[in-house]
Protein backbone atom coordinates (compact mmCIF):
# COMPACT_ATOMS: atom_id res chain seq x y z
CA UNK A 1 0.00 0.00 0.00
CA UNK A 2 1.08 3.68 -0.97
CA UNK A 3 2.18 5.38 2.26
CA UNK A 4 0.61 8.93 2.50
CA UNK A 5 4.02 11.46 3.05
CA UNK A 6 1.65 13.59 5.17
CA UNK A 7 -1.33 13.44 7.44
CA UNK A 8 -3.97 16.09 7.08
CA UNK A 9 -6.27 17.31 10.03
CA UNK A 10 -9.10 19.95 9.75
CA UNK A 11 -10.22 22.35 12.05
CA UNK A 12 -11.49 26.09 12.95
CA UNK A 13 -8.52 26.97 15.47
CA UNK A 14 -5.52 25.75 15.07
CA UNK A 15 -3.75 26.53 18.87
CA UNK A 16 0.08 26.15 19.25
CA UNK A 17 1.07 25.66 22.81
CA UNK A 18 -0.49 23.53 25.95
CA UNK A 19 0.20 26.49 28.26
CA UNK A 20 -2.53 28.29 30.30
CA UNK A 21 -3.30 30.26 27.36
CA UNK A 22 -3.18 27.71 24.44
CA UNK A 23 -5.78 25.29 27.26
CA UNK A 24 -7.95 27.65 28.40
CA UNK A 25 -8.84 28.99 24.89
CA UNK A 26 -9.62 25.56 24.15
CA UNK A 27 -12.06 25.08 26.64
CA UNK A 28 -13.74 28.93 25.55
CA UNK A 29 -13.94 27.60 21.95
CA UNK A 30 -15.45 24.41 23.20
CA UNK A 31 -18.23 25.87 25.19
CA UNK A 32 -19.00 28.27 21.82
CA UNK A 33 -19.18 25.10 19.60
CA UNK A 34 -16.17 26.21 17.88
CA UNK A 35 -13.54 23.44 17.05
CA UNK A 36 -9.80 23.39 17.70
CA UNK A 37 -6.79 21.57 17.86
CA UNK A 38 -3.92 21.96 20.80
CA UNK A 39 -0.19 21.20 19.90
CA UNK A 40 3.00 21.60 22.48
CA UNK A 41 6.39 20.62 21.79
CA UNK A 42 6.81 19.60 25.91
CA UNK A 43 5.83 16.34 27.45
CA UNK A 44 2.84 16.32 29.55
CA UNK A 45 5.39 15.53 32.28
CA UNK A 46 7.26 18.15 31.81
CA UNK A 47 4.25 20.72 31.76
CA UNK A 48 3.29 19.84 34.97
CA UNK A 49 6.50 20.14 36.62
CA UNK A 50 7.49 23.73 35.59
CA UNK A 51 7.04 26.09 38.73
CA UNK A 52 5.80 29.27 37.44
CA UNK A 53 2.71 31.52 38.45
CA UNK A 54 0.37 30.96 41.68
CA UNK A 55 -1.60 34.38 42.25
CA UNK A 56 -4.70 34.70 40.12
CA UNK A 57 -7.19 37.84 39.90
CA UNK A 58 -10.70 37.89 41.42
CA UNK A 59 -11.90 37.83 37.71
CA UNK A 60 -9.60 34.90 36.64
CA UNK A 61 -11.11 32.75 39.33
CA UNK A 62 -14.70 33.42 38.16
CA UNK A 63 -13.46 32.65 34.80
CA UNK A 64 -12.12 29.25 35.62
CA UNK A 65 -15.26 28.40 37.77
CA UNK A 66 -18.11 30.13 34.70
CA UNK A 67 -15.71 27.61 32.27
CA UNK A 68 -16.45 24.84 34.12
CA UNK A 69 -13.11 24.04 35.34
CA UNK A 70 -12.78 25.66 39.10
CA UNK A 71 -14.00 22.58 41.18
CA UNK A 72 -10.63 21.91 42.35
CA UNK A 73 -9.50 25.39 42.79
CA UNK A 74 -12.46 25.67 44.98
CA UNK A 75 -11.29 23.18 46.93
CA UNK A 76 -7.54 23.30 47.29
CA UNK A 77 -7.14 27.23 46.56
CA UNK A 78 -6.12 29.86 48.95
CA UNK A 79 -8.38 32.71 48.70
CA UNK A 80 -6.52 36.13 50.00
CA UNK A 81 -8.75 39.33 51.32
CA UNK A 82 -5.22 41.34 51.82
CA UNK A 83 -1.78 40.80 51.76
CA UNK A 84 1.61 42.47 53.72
CA UNK A 85 4.01 45.27 52.25
CA UNK A 86 7.00 44.82 54.80
CA UNK A 87 9.33 48.31 54.92
CA UNK A 88 12.80 46.95 56.47
CA UNK A 89 10.65 44.76 59.09
CA UNK A 90 7.83 46.33 59.46
CA UNK A 91 4.48 44.91 58.16
CA UNK A 92 1.66 46.70 56.74
CA UNK A 93 -1.70 45.04 55.33
CA UNK A 94 -3.48 46.30 51.98
CA UNK A 95 -7.13 44.95 52.78
CA UNK A 96 -8.51 43.77 49.59
CA UNK A 97 -11.72 43.49 51.40
CA UNK A 98 -12.34 47.08 52.59
CA UNK A 99 -10.81 48.41 49.65
CA UNK A 100 -12.07 46.91 46.72
CA UNK A 101 -14.53 44.13 48.32
CA UNK A 102 -12.01 41.47 45.78
CA UNK A 103 -9.92 38.71 46.46
CA UNK A 104 -7.09 36.41 45.16
CA UNK A 105 -6.52 33.32 44.88
CA UNK A 106 -3.16 31.40 45.44
CA UNK A 107 -3.67 27.90 42.97
CA UNK A 108 -0.40 26.91 41.26
CA UNK A 109 -0.04 27.29 37.50
CA UNK A 110 0.76 23.42 37.17
CA UNK A 111 -2.98 22.89 38.58
CA UNK A 112 -4.36 25.25 36.56
CA UNK A 113 -2.60 23.30 33.95
CA UNK A 114 -3.61 19.49 35.10
CA UNK A 115 -7.17 21.33 35.03
CA UNK A 116 -7.65 22.29 31.89
CA UNK A 117 -5.59 19.07 30.26
CA UNK A 118 -8.30 16.68 32.14
CA UNK A 119 -11.60 18.85 30.86
CA UNK A 120 -10.01 19.38 26.93
CA UNK A 121 -9.68 15.09 27.39
CA UNK A 122 -13.15 15.00 28.67
CA UNK A 123 -14.29 17.76 25.68
CA UNK A 124 -13.22 14.97 23.41
CA UNK A 125 -10.70 17.86 21.98
CA UNK A 126 -7.35 16.87 20.05
CA UNK A 127 -4.06 17.63 22.17
CA UNK A 128 -0.93 16.74 20.92
CA UNK A 129 2.19 16.60 23.12
CA UNK A 130 5.76 16.40 21.81
CA UNK A 131 5.34 18.05 18.72
CA UNK A 132 8.46 18.82 16.51
CA UNK A 133 9.66 21.22 13.52
CA UNK A 134 6.49 23.61 14.06
CA UNK A 135 5.80 26.08 11.51
CA UNK A 136 3.03 28.68 10.28
CA UNK A 137 1.93 28.84 6.83
CA UNK A 138 -0.43 31.42 4.66
CA UNK A 139 -1.58 33.36 7.48
CA UNK A 140 -2.79 36.00 5.53
CA UNK A 141 -4.93 33.89 3.33
CA UNK A 142 -8.39 32.55 4.75
CA UNK A 143 -6.73 29.15 4.74
CA UNK A 144 -3.40 29.64 7.27
CA UNK A 145 -1.74 26.29 7.51
CA UNK A 146 0.03 24.48 10.83
CA UNK A 147 3.03 22.22 9.83
CA UNK A 148 4.80 19.91 12.31
CA UNK A 149 5.82 16.59 13.09
CA UNK A 150 4.23 13.77 15.56
CA UNK A 151 5.49 10.08 16.04
CA UNK A 152 8.02 11.04 13.71
CA UNK A 153 5.42 11.75 10.78
CA UNK A 154 4.73 14.92 9.20
CA UNK A 155 1.31 16.67 9.94
CA UNK A 156 -0.38 19.53 8.42
CA UNK A 157 -3.25 21.27 10.27
CA UNK A 158 -5.84 23.58 7.90
CA UNK A 159 -7.62 25.95 9.82
CA UNK A 160 -9.28 29.34 9.45
CA UNK A 161 -7.27 30.90 12.44
CA UNK A 162 -3.84 30.27 14.02
CA UNK A 163 -4.14 31.24 17.90
CA UNK A 164 0.29 30.86 18.99
CA UNK A 165 -0.12 30.48 22.70
CA UNK A 166 3.59 28.74 22.21
CA UNK A 167 5.35 31.51 24.81
CA UNK A 168 8.01 33.30 25.21
CA UNK A 169 10.65 31.10 23.40
CA UNK A 170 7.97 30.24 21.01
CA UNK A 171 7.99 29.91 16.73
CA UNK A 172 4.83 32.64 16.49
CA UNK A 173 5.81 35.90 16.92
CA UNK A 174 9.19 35.71 14.44
CA UNK A 175 6.56 35.32 11.44
CA UNK A 176 5.68 38.76 12.08
CA UNK A 177 7.42 40.39 9.24
CA UNK A 178 9.70 42.69 10.63
CA UNK A 179 8.04 45.90 9.27
CA UNK A 180 5.21 44.51 11.40
CA UNK A 181 5.91 43.85 14.37
CA UNK A 182 7.11 46.50 16.60
CA UNK A 183 9.26 45.30 20.28
CA UNK A 184 8.77 47.37 23.22
CA UNK A 185 11.63 46.44 25.89
CA UNK A 186 12.86 46.79 29.05
CA UNK A 187 15.36 44.14 30.99
CA UNK A 188 15.86 44.85 34.96
CA UNK A 189 19.33 44.92 36.62
CA UNK A 190 18.50 42.13 38.77
CA UNK A 191 16.74 38.94 39.37
CA UNK A 192 15.00 36.61 41.75
CA UNK A 193 15.80 33.51 43.38
CA UNK A 194 12.62 31.53 43.72
CA UNK A 195 12.62 28.21 46.34
CA UNK A 196 9.74 26.09 47.01
CA UNK A 197 10.24 24.26 49.99
CA UNK A 198 8.10 22.03 52.67
CA UNK A 199 7.03 24.47 55.48
CA UNK A 200 4.66 27.28 56.10
CA UNK A 201 4.20 30.45 54.75
CA UNK A 202 5.17 33.21 57.37
CA UNK A 203 1.49 34.04 57.39
CA UNK A 204 -1.34 32.75 55.41
CA UNK A 205 -1.10 35.73 53.24
CA UNK A 206 1.41 37.01 50.71
CA UNK A 207 4.59 39.42 52.09
CA UNK A 208 6.13 41.71 49.87
CA UNK A 209 9.51 42.95 51.56
CA UNK A 210 11.26 46.13 50.93
CA UNK A 211 14.48 45.98 53.11
CA UNK A 212 17.94 47.06 52.47
CA UNK A 213 19.33 43.85 51.65
CA UNK A 214 17.02 43.64 48.68
CA UNK A 215 13.34 42.39 47.70
CA UNK A 216 12.02 39.55 49.56
CA UNK A 217 8.71 37.82 48.63
CA UNK A 218 6.37 35.19 50.67
CA UNK A 219 4.10 33.61 49.08
CA UNK A 220 2.95 29.40 49.04
CA UNK A 221 1.47 27.34 47.05
CA UNK A 222 -0.83 25.56 49.93
CA UNK A 223 -1.08 26.41 54.06
CA UNK A 224 2.40 23.50 54.33
CA UNK A 225 4.10 24.54 51.18
CA UNK A 226 5.75 27.94 50.59
CA UNK A 227 6.92 29.62 47.36
CA UNK A 228 10.44 32.34 48.38
CA UNK A 229 11.96 34.45 46.43
CA UNK A 230 15.10 36.98 46.93
CA UNK A 231 16.13 39.74 44.68
CA UNK A 232 19.60 38.37 43.49
CA UNK A 233 22.03 39.95 40.94
CA UNK A 234 21.75 40.37 37.32
CA UNK A 235 24.24 37.18 35.91
CA UNK A 236 23.73 35.46 39.42
CA UNK A 237 24.63 31.97 39.22
CA UNK A 238 22.18 29.48 41.77
CA UNK A 239 25.23 27.81 42.61
CA UNK A 240 25.98 30.63 44.42
CA UNK A 241 22.83 30.52 46.88
CA UNK A 242 23.39 27.18 49.37
CA UNK A 243 20.25 26.60 51.20
CA UNK A 244 21.57 28.19 54.70
CA UNK A 245 22.15 31.67 52.24
CA UNK A 246 18.98 31.68 51.25
CA UNK A 247 17.32 30.77 54.49
CA UNK A 248 19.74 33.54 56.57
CA UNK A 249 18.23 36.06 53.70
CA UNK A 250 15.10 35.09 54.19
CA UNK A 251 15.11 35.61 57.72
CA UNK A 252 16.80 38.45 57.69
CA UNK A 253 14.57 40.21 54.85
CA UNK A 254 11.82 39.25 57.01
CA UNK A 255 12.82 40.64 60.29
CA UNK A 256 10.82 39.63 63.40
CA UNK A 257 7.08 40.69 62.38
CA UNK A 258 6.44 36.61 61.55
CA UNK A 259 8.69 33.54 62.84
CA UNK A 260 9.99 31.81 59.31
CA UNK A 261 9.73 28.25 59.67
CA UNK A 262 12.58 26.44 57.69
CA UNK A 263 11.80 23.23 55.78
CA UNK A 264 13.40 20.80 53.05
CA UNK A 265 13.87 22.97 49.93
CA UNK A 266 12.17 21.15 47.13
CA UNK A 267 13.49 23.22 44.05
CA UNK A 268 15.61 26.17 43.41
CA UNK A 269 16.24 28.41 40.25
CA UNK A 270 16.79 32.08 39.09
CA UNK A 271 14.18 33.86 37.21
CA UNK A 272 15.37 36.97 34.95
CA UNK A 273 12.99 40.40 35.17
CA UNK A 274 11.88 41.25 32.15
CA UNK A 275 9.68 43.77 30.84
CA UNK A 276 8.29 43.32 26.82
CA UNK A 277 5.74 43.83 24.53
CA UNK A 278 5.34 43.04 20.86
CA UNK A 279 2.56 44.58 18.66
CA UNK A 280 0.19 44.40 17.20
CA UNK A 281 -0.74 41.11 18.50
CA UNK A 282 -2.32 39.73 15.53
CA UNK A 283 -0.91 39.78 11.67
CA UNK A 284 -3.53 38.01 8.84
CA UNK A 285 -5.54 35.07 10.75
CA UNK A 286 -2.34 34.51 13.05
CA UNK A 287 -3.68 35.66 16.75
CA UNK A 288 -0.83 36.00 19.47
CA UNK A 289 -1.94 35.25 23.51
CA UNK A 290 -0.14 35.29 26.91
CA UNK A 291 3.51 35.39 26.77
CA UNK A 292 4.02 34.85 23.16
CA UNK A 293 3.31 38.71 22.78
CA UNK A 294 4.33 40.18 26.42
CA UNK A 295 6.34 39.60 29.19
CA UNK A 296 6.05 40.99 32.98
CA UNK A 297 7.74 40.75 35.80
CA UNK A 298 6.65 38.47 38.55
CA UNK A 299 6.30 41.45 41.03
CA UNK A 300 2.61 42.39 40.13
CA UNK A 301 1.81 38.69 39.72
CA UNK A 302 0.06 39.72 36.36
CA UNK A 303 1.39 37.45 33.33
CA UNK A 304 -0.99 34.06 34.06
CA UNK A 305 -3.82 36.59 34.27
CA UNK A 306 -2.89 38.39 31.19
CA UNK A 307 -3.08 35.18 29.24
CA UNK A 308 -6.68 34.42 29.91
CA UNK A 309 -7.36 37.97 29.74
CA UNK A 310 -5.88 37.68 25.76
CA UNK A 311 -8.08 34.82 25.08
CA UNK A 312 -10.87 35.72 26.76
CA UNK A 313 -10.78 38.35 24.02
CA UNK A 314 -9.89 36.04 21.74
CA UNK A 315 -12.64 33.32 22.31
CA UNK A 316 -15.27 36.47 21.93
CA UNK A 317 -14.33 37.66 18.59
CA UNK A 318 -14.01 34.78 16.88
CA UNK A 319 -17.95 33.43 18.33
CA UNK A 320 -18.68 36.71 17.02
CA UNK A 321 -17.01 35.78 13.45
CA UNK A 322 -18.80 32.22 13.45
CA UNK A 323 -21.99 33.06 14.47
CA UNK A 324 -22.27 36.68 13.57
CA UNK A 325 -20.23 37.04 10.28
CA UNK A 326 -18.74 39.76 12.66
CA UNK A 327 -15.19 40.82 12.05
CA UNK A 328 -14.99 43.73 14.04
CA UNK A 329 -13.81 42.18 17.32
CA UNK A 330 -11.02 40.15 15.14
CA UNK A 331 -10.06 43.81 13.70
CA UNK A 332 -9.76 45.07 17.16
CA UNK A 333 -8.69 41.86 18.87
CA UNK A 334 -4.95 43.45 18.93
CA UNK A 335 -6.05 46.78 19.90
CA UNK A 336 -8.32 45.51 22.91
CA UNK A 337 -5.81 43.31 24.42
CA UNK A 338 -2.89 45.88 24.21
CA UNK A 339 -4.87 48.06 26.46
CA UNK A 340 -4.84 45.44 29.04
CA UNK A 341 -1.56 44.66 28.81
CA UNK A 342 -0.02 47.90 29.09
CA UNK A 343 -1.87 48.90 32.12
CA UNK A 344 -0.95 45.57 33.69
CA UNK A 345 2.87 46.48 32.13
CA UNK A 346 3.21 50.04 33.89
CA UNK A 347 2.12 48.54 37.23
CA UNK A 348 4.78 45.63 37.03
CA UNK A 349 6.86 48.19 36.50
CA UNK A 350 6.24 50.66 39.53
CA UNK A 351 5.53 47.51 41.59
CA UNK A 352 9.38 46.48 40.52
CA UNK A 353 11.01 50.33 40.91
CA UNK A 354 9.24 50.80 43.97
CA UNK A 355 10.40 47.39 46.07
CA UNK A 356 13.92 46.66 44.58
CA UNK A 357 17.28 48.31 45.18
CA UNK A 358 18.93 49.38 41.70
CA UNK A 359 23.02 49.50 41.11
CA UNK A 360 23.23 52.90 40.11
CA UNK A 361 20.87 54.31 42.57
CA UNK A 362 21.30 57.42 44.47
CA UNK A 363 20.35 58.27 48.58
CA UNK A 364 17.84 60.60 46.49
CA UNK A 365 16.03 57.19 45.18
CA UNK A 366 15.93 55.46 48.57
CA UNK A 367 14.58 58.43 50.36
CA UNK A 368 12.15 58.32 47.32
CA UNK A 369 11.24 54.93 47.47
CA UNK A 370 10.60 55.39 51.14
CA UNK A 371 7.93 58.06 50.73
CA UNK A 372 6.67 56.37 47.98
CA UNK A 373 5.87 52.99 50.44
CA UNK A 374 5.13 55.57 53.11
CA UNK A 375 1.95 57.09 51.50
CA UNK A 376 0.93 53.65 49.53
CA UNK A 377 0.53 52.63 53.45
CA UNK A 378 -0.76 55.86 55.20
CA UNK A 379 -3.11 57.36 52.46
CA UNK A 380 -6.63 55.37 51.58
CA UNK A 381 -6.74 56.39 48.15
CA UNK A 382 -3.07 55.51 47.35
CA UNK A 383 -3.50 51.34 48.54
CA UNK A 384 -6.75 51.87 46.87
CA UNK A 385 -5.00 52.43 43.56
CA UNK A 386 -2.19 49.90 44.03
CA UNK A 387 -4.92 47.13 45.43
CA UNK A 388 -7.42 47.71 42.80
CA UNK A 389 -4.49 47.06 39.59
CA UNK A 390 -3.65 44.17 41.54
CA UNK A 391 -6.88 42.38 41.98
CA UNK A 392 -7.31 42.91 38.33
CA UNK A 393 -8.64 46.47 36.27
CA UNK A 394 -12.14 45.57 35.31
CA UNK A 395 -11.98 43.60 31.52
CA UNK A 396 -13.39 45.51 28.55
P1 LIG B 1 3.49 29.34 28.62
O1 LIG B 1 3.01 28.91 29.96
O2 LIG B 1 4.93 29.60 28.44
O3 LIG B 1 2.99 28.25 27.58
C1 LIG B 1 3.44 28.21 26.25
C2 LIG B 1 3.45 26.76 25.81
O4 LIG B 1 3.85 26.67 24.45
C3 LIG B 1 4.76 25.61 24.31
N1 LIG B 1 5.55 25.84 23.07
C4 LIG B 1 5.29 25.23 21.89
N2 LIG B 1 4.36 24.33 21.55
C5 LIG B 1 4.37 23.87 20.27
N3 LIG B 1 5.28 24.29 19.33
C6 LIG B 1 6.23 25.19 19.65
N4 LIG B 1 7.11 25.58 18.73
C7 LIG B 1 6.25 25.70 20.98
N5 LIG B 1 7.06 26.59 21.63
C8 LIG B 1 6.60 26.66 22.89
C9 LIG B 1 5.55 25.63 25.60
O5 LIG B 1 6.20 24.38 25.86
C10 LIG B 1 4.45 25.94 26.61
O6 LIG B 1 3.84 24.78 27.12
O7 LIG B 1 2.72 30.65 28.11
P2 LIG B 1 1.23 31.16 28.38
O8 LIG B 1 0.24 30.05 28.14
O9 LIG B 1 1.12 32.42 27.64
O10 LIG B 1 1.15 31.44 29.96
C11 LIG B 1 1.89 32.49 30.52
C12 LIG B 1 2.33 32.13 31.96
O11 LIG B 1 3.00 30.88 31.92
C13 LIG B 1 3.26 33.19 32.56
O12 LIG B 1 2.86 34.49 32.17
C14 LIG B 1 3.28 33.14 34.10
O13 LIG B 1 3.85 31.95 34.57
C15 LIG B 1 4.04 34.34 34.67
N6 LIG B 1 4.13 34.34 36.15
C16 LIG B 1 3.06 34.71 36.96
N7 LIG B 1 1.89 35.04 36.40
C17 LIG B 1 0.80 35.33 37.19
O14 LIG B 1 -0.29 35.64 36.66
N8 LIG B 1 0.84 35.28 38.57
C18 LIG B 1 2.00 34.94 39.21
O15 LIG B 1 1.99 34.82 40.43
C19 LIG B 1 3.18 34.69 38.40
N9 LIG B 1 4.33 34.35 38.98
C20 LIG B 1 5.33 33.94 36.77
C21 LIG B 1 5.39 33.96 38.20
C22 LIG B 1 6.41 33.52 36.02
C23 LIG B 1 7.56 33.15 36.68
N10 LIG B 1 8.62 32.70 35.84
C24 LIG B 1 9.29 31.48 36.05
C25 LIG B 1 8.86 33.35 34.58
C26 LIG B 1 6.53 33.60 38.86
C27 LIG B 1 7.64 33.21 38.10
C28 LIG B 1 8.88 32.86 38.86
C1 LIG C 1 3.78 33.18 43.38
O1 LIG C 1 2.96 32.70 44.23
O2 LIG C 1 4.59 32.46 42.78
C2 LIG C 1 3.81 34.64 43.18
C3 LIG C 1 2.88 35.45 43.84
C4 LIG C 1 2.93 36.82 43.68
C5 LIG C 1 3.88 37.38 42.83
C6 LIG C 1 4.78 36.57 42.15
C7 LIG C 1 4.75 35.20 42.33
O3 LIG C 1 3.93 38.73 42.71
Amino acid sequence: MERKAEAKMRTQVGIIGAGPAGLMLARLLHLAGISSIIIENRSEDYIYGRIRAGLLEHWATDLLTDAGVGARMAQEGVVHWGNYLGINGELHRLDFKKLVDKRMTIYGQQEVVKDLVAQRRADGGPLLFEVDNVSVHEVTSERPQIRFTHDGKQQVIDCDFIAGCDGFHGICRPTFPADVLKVFEREYPFGWVGVLTESPPPDHELIYCYTDSGFALYTMRSLTVSRLYLQCDHDDDIANWSDDRIWQELHARLGSARKLQEGKILQKSITPMRSFVAEPMRYGRLLLAGDSAHIVPPTGAKGMNLAFSDVLYMSRALEAFYKQKNTERLEGYSATCLKRVWKAQRFSWWMTQILHRFPDETAFDRRRQLAELDYLTSSEAASTSLVEQYVGLPLE
